[in-house]
This record gives C-alpha cells, structure tokens and sequence, in this order.
C-alpha cells in the first residue's frame, strides 16, 4: 500500500477531529476508480464487481458524464475535436460531484448524449451509497481526482482487442461508420491513449490483465471491498475501534 493511501485510510477510519463526538466516526464512501483505454472493458469489470456485491448499497458515476458539451462551432468541425484529451471532461464538475456524494448527499450529475455531443435533460440523480466507483477513461489521469480514490484499479486489454470491440459497439450503439470510427482512432484515440491513459496505468493498486475475463482478479477485488466495509461496519459498532490500514497485494 502506497503511503498516500494508507494515509487516506487512516482518515477514512478515524474519529471525527473537532466538532463531531469523539466517538463518532466518519461514514465516508468506500471510493474505487476505474480507467483503462477505450472498450477495454471497464463498464463490464464495473458491473461485475456491482453484482458481487449486491448486498451492499454501491452507485456508478462514469467519467462521460462530464464531458463538456460541444458548441455549434466545434460540432460542425465534430472530426477535429478529441474526445480522448483530458480537456474535453469538466474535471471541476466532477471533483464537486465526488465531494458531495463523498459527503453522504445525493448529487445531480450531466445526462450526456454520445449521439449529439451535448448534455440533455433530465440529469441523473446519484445518491450515497457505501460504495462509490467512478469509471472513465482518464479517472486515473489528474492527482485530484485520484486522491478521492481509496482503491485505483486499471483494465489492461490489448490494443487489437479494444480497437475490434470499440468498431462493434460505435456503430451499434453510437451511431458511427466503421470509416469515421478507424479514422478517429488514428487520429485522436491511440495518440491519447498513449500519451494520457496508458501513463495512469502507474498510479493504479491492480491492474487486471484481459479485463473483464479475469473472474479471477474480479473475486480478490471484492473480497478486498468486503473486508474493508467489515472494518467500516466494526467502526460504527464499536466506534472506539479503528482499522489504521491494511495490505492489498495481488
Ligand atoms: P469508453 N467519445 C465519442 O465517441 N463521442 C463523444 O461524444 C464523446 C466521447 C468517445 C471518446 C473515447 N472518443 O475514446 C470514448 N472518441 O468515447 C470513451 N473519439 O468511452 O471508455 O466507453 O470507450
Ligand atoms: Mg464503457
């Protein structure tokens, strides 16, 4: 465990400073980031840490969420934006967002459409929950936004893999030509992953290697999440008992 998380842990699990009783402690969400590049299988690895934990109250913020919406100017020249730079996300919105769900207080996060490049209404109601995961290409990228993680885990599947699957699910699911979609890759996908994402794989505690067939790395991730909200449970129990840190290695 690096000493930027245990000392997160430590905070996690220890009384409230001044103001709150001694006794009480903090019930902060259990908080685990998700990166990896593009149709790496971040949103299925996400999905099957939810449904092993499905007794446990757990929300998915994703990092799409908070792409910036595309003005008239720049949607007219759509192929020269790069969606892949960490300029397209408002990471500002989306530090806020973890504050406040971080807190305890449901918070409303951008409803943003694939197909026209915008936010639309409605937005989305996140509430608390015990465990929060953030999922997105660059949710390793900025220190910030990796500093309210208590757990940073990065998808690591082959190039070819992820450029085959993301062809499939652009023009089935995002309206795309096979054509535009090769064309952006080229252009803005594989430089950023290289430059940005692949770069954060550093920062992450796991990586999983092959993604989501790794049912393997998927049960140590829980097993890990479920001993930790054990202590967070032991501390609202016996709140004189504090869990200082543990190690997490596979
Ligand atoms: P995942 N993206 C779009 O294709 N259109 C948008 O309006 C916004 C984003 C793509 C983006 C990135 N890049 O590679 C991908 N492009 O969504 C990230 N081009 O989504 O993690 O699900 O692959
Ligand atoms: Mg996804």
């Amino acid at each position: 465990m690096d000493s930027e998380m245990k000392k997160r842990d430590e905070n996690q699990y220890s009384p409230r400073p001044n103001g709150g009783s001694q006794s009480t402690p903090l019930k902060l969400p259990f908080i685990i980031g998700v990166a990896g590049g593009t149709a790496s299988g971040k949103t299925t690895v996400c999905d099957m840490i939810i449904s092993q934990l499905h007794d446990q109250r757990v929300v998915l913020v994703n990092q799409d969420a908070f792409y910036r919406s595309l003005t008239n100017e720049q949607l007219q020249k759509v192929s020269e934006y790069n969606f892949d730079h960490p300029d397209a996300f408002d990471t500002e919105l989306l530090l806020s967002s973890m504050q406040t769900l971080r807190t305890g207080r449901a918070v409303s996060i951008p409803n943003y459409d694939f197909k026209i490049h915008k936010s639309v209404e409605p937005a989305r109601l996140v509430n608390p929950a015990d465990v929060i995961i953030l999922e997105g290409i660059l949710v390793l990228h900025d220190n910030r936004v990796r500093d309210t993680m208590n757990m940073k885990i990065f998808v690591d599947t082959d190039s070819d893999v992820r450029l085959a699957r993301r062809i499939q699910r652009d023009t089935v699911e995002r309206g795309r030509n096979v054509e535009n979609v090769l064309d952006q890759y080229a252009k803005f996908v594989k430089p950023s992953f290289e430059e940005f994402i692949l770069p954060s794989k550093k920062h992450a505690d796991v990586i999983i290697p092959r993604g989501a067939d790794n049912d393997v790395a998927i049960d140590l991730i829980v097993q890990h999440i479920r001993t930790k909200l054990g202590q967070h449970d032991l501390c609202k129990i016996y709140p004189n008992v504090f869990v200082i840190h543990s190690t997490f290695q596979i």
